[in-house]
């Protein structure tokens, strides 16, 4: 099977942490192509960010032929936009992070990047059902682009932050809330005796289940394809064909 991996913003070296990720835990049989947009900003922090990356998202998922496809960043940036227009399965590794969590942890804790970020993963837990799991979503105050920075204390830092969770938060396990700490995950789990959830790895593996049981996105309800009508402007390349 070919897996679609698509880091939506447009930084090439988060999309080969995020590749790298993947490859990792995929199985034999399945190919990881990972891709990021040629528009779009260059990390998604905030809202702002998250709604002008969709478009590009969108297109890098047409353009892609794929039996399954990951949405990999921790917002699930254009997730249901996606599901509506694609007609194979789509996970968002936020999502995937929540639910694997939730198998192996009682209650975990999510550590992210920016305080910003903190009220759309709340919102995100909250859709997916699964917010009473989380005992607290906490900001590094590590910007997204300076976790991959040479000579970074960012995981020391996240380390520091993971400690913290276990002794204050009753948390008994952790989730990574950035694509862009994909790498962190094995190192950290050994440190601190928890599961630490990196959602990419968690994506892969719950694609590749969906596919295994046959199932892809129903489009009975909210991801129904899209209408067929005219796009006006830069935005045409969008207008849904019947
Ligand atoms: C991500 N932003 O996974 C999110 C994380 C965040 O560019 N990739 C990004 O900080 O919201």
């Amino acid at each position: 099977m070919r897996l679609l991996v698509v880091n939506p913003n447009t930084t090439p070296s988060m999309t080969r942490t995020i590749g790298a990720a993947a490859r990792a835990v995929a199985a034999p049989g399945t190919e990881i192509v990972a891709v990021e947009p040629s528009m779009g900003p260059a990390s998604i922090e905030g809202v702002y960010d998250g709604a002008l990356a969709v478009p590009g998202l969108l297109q890098t998922i047409a353009a892609q032929p794929a039996d399954g496809i990951v949405i990999a960043c921790f917002d699930d940036t254009g997730l249901d936009a996606a599901r509506s227009a694609a007609a194979v399965p789509v996970v968002g590794i936020g999502e995937a992070a929540y639910h694997v969590a939730s198998l192996v942890s009682d209650r975990f804790t999510v550590i992210t990047t920016l305080s910003r970020s903190v009220p759309v993963i709340e919102r995100n837990l909250a859709v997916t059902g699964l917010r009473s799991r989380c005992a607290r979503v906490r900001a590094s105050d590590i910007p997204v682009l300076a976790l991959e920075e040479p000579g970074s204390d960012a995981r020391r830092r996240i380390s520091d932050m993971v400690a913290r969770a276990l002794q204050e938060d009753g948390a008994d396990g952790i989730v990574l809330g950035c694509a862009g700490m994909a790498d962190f995950a094995a190192e950290l789990s050994r440190a601190h005796g928890v599961p630490v959830i990196d959602g990419v790895a968690a994506a892969v593996k719950l694609i590749e289940s969906l596919l295994a049981l046959g199932l892809s996105t129903s489009k009975a309800g909210i991801w129904a394809r899209p209408l067929a009508k005219p796009y006006q402007g830069s935005l045409a390349a969008f207008s849904p064909r019947s």
